[in-house]
């Protein structure tokens, strides 16, 4: 095995790298004094007068997250204007000079306690640019900076991220771009929350490189170390507040991992990518924006290519001026809850796995629990193959795959057959699976399914395999329909024989003529 490959393979996730992968699907919240100035780039002038939401209701918040199936949600404590949601004691630019609660409310608080009413993790950003500090650009800010986030770090219970914003447009206030003391933000997050990741211009998680919800169809978990270089980020970072460019899908390198890129590197690290996205055109709300809220498909599809697609999810939901989800959001939230649900509630029951010839202690059937066992073949081999045979035949739309990441990620390529009797079709074709592969296909009835893994770097370790009933186990179609789609089908069949057979007869003749 080439020396780079036997290193790649050595590396692996952290325990809070894989709580949070674990999470996948979590919501974003902005919000602040921009959601009552209609700006999406806050100058740090605003009054903190402003900020009066009159109905604020973060359980309404919470509940939504929950409905669409998000597990966490991260709050803007405090955006690029320097205003922050709590009651901070390093600057009077907060809610405590605000109408809100006669200055006494706490917007984390209650987003914190509405998470543990709900379940919910919680996760904080604490924009690294700030516009209202008489700080920024000296060396005070980087004292400033940590006892904000040790304000936030110790007051709130359990959090679970910590979001860094490579985001800075401070030439736009004549400043130079603070020199940010990222070992001693690491350093306390670590000190104060050891469990939480740092995510964006952090070590732990990876920003996918663009806010259009684009994931790439290769997403590697294990990267080359420059990857991790925060003056990087910051610089393919939003640059000013145009909010089409920030929605454009000018992405980092569309490669991050292949053997190709991993030549001639030898320090490698487990960074997995998160897609962050908002739901509608900006990251504040807007009412103007009401009606261009993205559509269900389009968000089932996202999170299909990103949690489906080995990243992660954070889908932007903004609170309005009132303190609440608008209707529109909340409506889109429950479907693809309900969607989601829908998808993933029937899965097909299986009778029996077989596979190569598998390690001690690594038989197929791991594969099949819900732990983090896994099935690995003893020997390395050109391909390797995996076989379940179903209780009854299903119409099956979906696969679930895991790789156990402990041992890396090592899959490169893989394909899905589906089998019914003695017939066998292939369903689907992929690249890397990693922490969680969604292969999403056209229904189709099968009594079996076949994985081959054609790809891998060493031997793959599997950890799961789950095939799924195509909208939860409830025919899309009744009898009637069906036999009518199996007729065109036919039909279709029957036309296109016959239509080979002329074009042969007719090739046949022009050979004998041409004799
Ligand atoms: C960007 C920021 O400039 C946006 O305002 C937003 O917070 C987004 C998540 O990151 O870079």
């Amino acid at each position: 095995m080439a020396e780079n490959i036997s290193l790649y393979i050595a590396t692996v996730p952290s325990e809070r790298q894989k709580t949070y992968q674990e999470m996948g699907f979590n919501i974003f919240f902005h919000y602040g004094t921009n959601t009552f100035t209609g700006k999406e780039w806050g100058d740090g002038k605003a009054s903190p007068a402003i900020f009066n939401p009159k109905n604020q209701n973060t359980d309404q918040w919470i509940e939504t997250a929950k409905a669409a199936g998000a597990k966490g949600v991260i709050l803007t404590c405090k955006h690029h204007d320097g205003f922050c949601l709590w009651p901070t004691e390093t600057t009077e630019y907060s809610v405590k000079n605000s109408p809100y609660k006669n200055g006494k409310g706490d917007v984390v608080r209650e987003v914190s306690d509405s998470c543990r009413k709900y379940g919910l993790k919680f996760g904080i950003y604490l924009s690294p640019w700030d516009r209202n500090s008489e700080y920024y650009g000296t060396p005070q800010y980087n004292d400033f900076y940590i006892r904000q986030l040790t304000e936030l770090l110790t007051n709130y219970g359990e959090i679970f991220c910590v979001w860094l914003d490579g985001a800075c447009g401070s030439y736009m206030d004549g400043k130079e771009k603070q020199v940010y003391d990222f070992e001693r933000i690491y350093a306390t997050v670590r000190k104060l929350q050891p469990n939480a990741c740092i995510s964006n211009c952090g070590p732990d998680i990876r920003w996918v490189g663009n806010e259009g919800g684009y994931a790439r169809e290769s997403e590697w978990n294990v990267v080359p170390d420059f990857q991790f270089d925060t003056q990087n980020i910051a610089a393919k970072s939003q640059q000013d507040e145009d909010g089409q460019k920030m929605q454009s899908l000018d992405c980092q390198a569309e490669d991050l991992g292949s053997r190709k890129v991993l030549e001639g590197h030898d320090h490698f690290i487990w960074y997995p990518s998160e897609v962050d996205v908002s739901i509608r055109p900006g990251w504040f709300y807007h009412k103007t924006q009401d009606h261009a809220i993205r559509s269900l498909k389009n968000l089932l599809h996202i999170y299909y290519t990103a949690v489906g697609g080995n990243s992660l999810l954070l889908l932007n939901v903004p609170p309005n001026k009132d303190g609440l989800l608008a209707k529109g959001d909340v409506k889109r939230m429950q479907e693809v809850g309900a969607a989601l649900q829908n998808a993933f509630a029937k899965p097909v029951s299986v009778a029996s796995v077989t596979a190569d010839p598998a390690e001690d202690g690594f038989s197929p059937e791991n594969c099949l629990e819900k732990d983090n066992t896994c099935y690995a073949p003893k020997a390395e081999a050109a391909q390797y193959n995996m076989e379940l045979k179903f209780q009854a035949p299903a119409f099956m739309d979906k696969v679930v795959l895991k790789e156990q990441c402990d041992f890396s990620q090592r899959v490169e390529k893989f394909a899905l057959y589906a089998r019914l009797g003695d017939k066998e079709q292939k369903i689907y074709e992929g690249t890397v699976i990693g922490f969680k592969k969604i292969a999403l296909f056209d229904a189709i009835k099968a009594d079996g399914l076949r994985l081959k893994i054609s790809e891998c770097r060493s031997t793959p370790h599997l950890e799961r395999l789950e095939v799924y009933e195509e909208n939860g186990g409830v025919p899309k179609f009744s009898a009637f329909e069906q036999a009518v789609k199996r007729l065109n089908k036919n039909i279709r069949t029957f036309q296109t024989r016959i239509w080979e057979k002329q074009m042969k007869k007719k090739q046949e003749k022009q050979e004998q003529k041409a004799k």
